[in-house]
């Protein structure tokens, strides 16, 4: 089916659809891919309907004091779901490097990443990086008033006005602001957000200083979503608790200014089609025909619960010495943050942990853990899905997690098992996968020997079963799921839209 926004869309994401690399020779800025759910999901209604896209270049104010920066149109060749955006379709919004680093690495990551998933321990409250928070948020509030005082030359009717969707946690600061402009100059326009991480419960969120701002800033759209209905249920009883706001928990309502804000659970899908392509012409990779393969993909993260992980591993070989020679590892960790401390110790820890046990276990012929640092090919990656016995999701806290659902779109072959942690949002609804919680090492074990021994008809069930549901709620679902919540849905081909 096809579908488009009938209004403008206007998307603001903290970075653009793609990297823009300056080539020396050409004296000019090429684009790389970049090829996240948000970006698949969104780059190509963003082209179908002539929107705009807004986000941060990669580039500093200082670089582009030498460098003017005209955003290249798509190299022909180009496939990727962002290859329709033409340039005029962009917006770069230039930030001066200290600012958005004390925005960037101090309130987004420093601040907010570790709050919301959690774990309030390792977050660092400070006033300065609050301020380049608020400072960088306005400036894409700006860059959206202008795109919108841009398309208010052009009258909307009621059934056309223009849609802002900004997306997660270094943005909530921006709603507020925009609606705020649009109403003193009568620009129209629907906002609503995405937040792509957990919202946190009103125990942990409250440890912020500027708690009642953030809700503030938020409560400038029109409809708020997230994932799963834990997280709007958190969302809410905050807005009650710390702004006294009237909320209905059934509708999921809160009351804000005068106006009704919808909180809505709408949990991201994957493009299934594509990954269930990629695993069908992807080569075999893998040499290890007599080993059962246990997979692990995560950017580098301590979220992610590697360690544990891997300890949970270390105890499987303990326990069960007979896996030796029989199973294998194969933990890919993709490099980020580089440039923040605890990034850096957390890459340590896991060097160590993986020569640990590799020293302890390993024979003359085999390797228990294959540990990759960096990023390997989406058709590798899709080798890899297809190819393994057990994936290992074992988040300590993921808003979602799309490796657990691109594994299961990967099963054409033999079927594997899925183990996955209940705090992940993708744990609420693949109830087929084995659940584990990643701290009790010694479950973790016993549930990596249950899936590493099931047998095949049970397999086949649990991951027909979740295969069926991925392909359903994919990231178009979520797309439209979105627009229609906005009341902004074109059908093109008069298909059913959703339930
Ligand atoms: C945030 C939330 C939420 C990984 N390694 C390679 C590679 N990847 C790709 C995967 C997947 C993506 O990275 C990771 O997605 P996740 O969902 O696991 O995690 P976050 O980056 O933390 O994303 C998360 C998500 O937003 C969407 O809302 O699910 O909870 O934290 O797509 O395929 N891709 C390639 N090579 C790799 O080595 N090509």
């Amino acid at each position: 089916m096809n579908f488009t926004a009938s209004g403008s869309l206007i998307v603001v994401s903290n970075r653009l659809p793609f990297v823009l690399k300056y080539n020396e020779e050409s004296g000019s800025f090429e684009r790389k891919s970049s090829a996240g759910g948000l970006v698949t999901a969104v780059a190509p209604v963003v082209a179908q309907c002539g929107g705009i896209w807004i986000g941060w270049s990669g580039l500093y104010m200082e670089e582009l004091a030498t460098t003017k920066l005209e955003i290249p149109e798509s190299d022909p060749a180009d496939k990727t779901p962002t290859a329709g955006i033409k340039s005029k379709q962009i917006v770069a919004v230039n930030v001066d490097k200290e600012i958005f680093q004390q925005y960037y690495n101090g309130c987004c990551n420093g601040t907010f990443w570790p709050l919301f998933h959690s774990m309030s321990d390792r977050a660092i409250f400070s006033t300065e990086s609050w301020e380049a928070y608020v400072q960088v948020n306005q400036e894409f509030a700006e860059s959206t008033l202008n795109a919108l005082r841009k398309l208010n030359e052009t009258p909307e009717t009621d059934a056309n006005i223009p849609l802002v969707w900004i997306h997660d946690y270094h943005l909530m600061m921006a709603a507020s602001t925009i609606r705020q402009k649009a109403e003193e100059e009568n620009l129209r326009c629907k906002i609503g957000f995405f937040l792509h991480i957990p919202f946190p419960s009103w125990d942990i969120f409250r440890l912020f200083p500027r708690d009642d701002e953030v809700l503030q800033g938020m409560l400038g759209c029109d409809m708020i979503g997230f994932h799963i209905v834990d997280y709007c249920l958190n969302f809410i009883d905050c807005c009650q608790r710390r702004l006294g706001c009237r909320v209905d928990r059934s509708a999921l309502l809160v009351e804000h200014g005068g106006r009704c804000v919808r909180v809505r659970p709408l949990p991201i899908g994957i493009p299934f089609d594509r990954f269930v392509q990629l695993a069908k012409d992807a080569p075999q990779v893998l040499s290890c025909s007599n080993q059962k393969l246990i997979l692990g993909v995560d950017r580098l993260d301590y979220t992610k619960g590697l360690v544990h992980r891997l300890r949970a591993f270390e105890r499987l070989l303990e326990k069960h010495p007979d896996y030796k020679e029989k199973v294998t590892l194969l933990q890919i960790a993709v490099p980020s943050r580089t440039d923040v401390k605890e990034y850096q110790e957390l890459k340590e820890d896991l060097d160590q942990l993986v020569g640990r046990i590799n020293g302890r276990f390993t024979t003359p012929n085999w390797s228990p853990i294959r540990y990759i640092y960096g990023c390997v090919s989406q058709d590798e990656l899709a080798a890899f899905y297809r190819d393994s016995a057990v994936a290992l999701v074992t988040p300590l806290r993921d808003g979602m997690n799309l490796v657990a659902k691109e594994f299961v779109a990967c099963q054409i072959k033999e079927p594997g098992v899925l183990i996955l942690s209940p705090f992940a949002g993708a744990g609420e609804m693949m109830h087929e996968a084995l659940s584990v919680n990643p701290y009790e090492l010694d479950d973790a074990a016993e549930v990596l020997h249950r899936a590493l021994s099931m047998p095949k008809d049970e397999r086949e069930v649990r991951m027909s079963h979740l295969r069926k549901r991925e392909r359903t709620y994919d990231v178009d679902y979520w797309m439209k799921s979105f627009l229609k919540e906005m009341g902004s849905l074109t059908v093109e081909d008069g298909d059913e839209v959703l339930p």
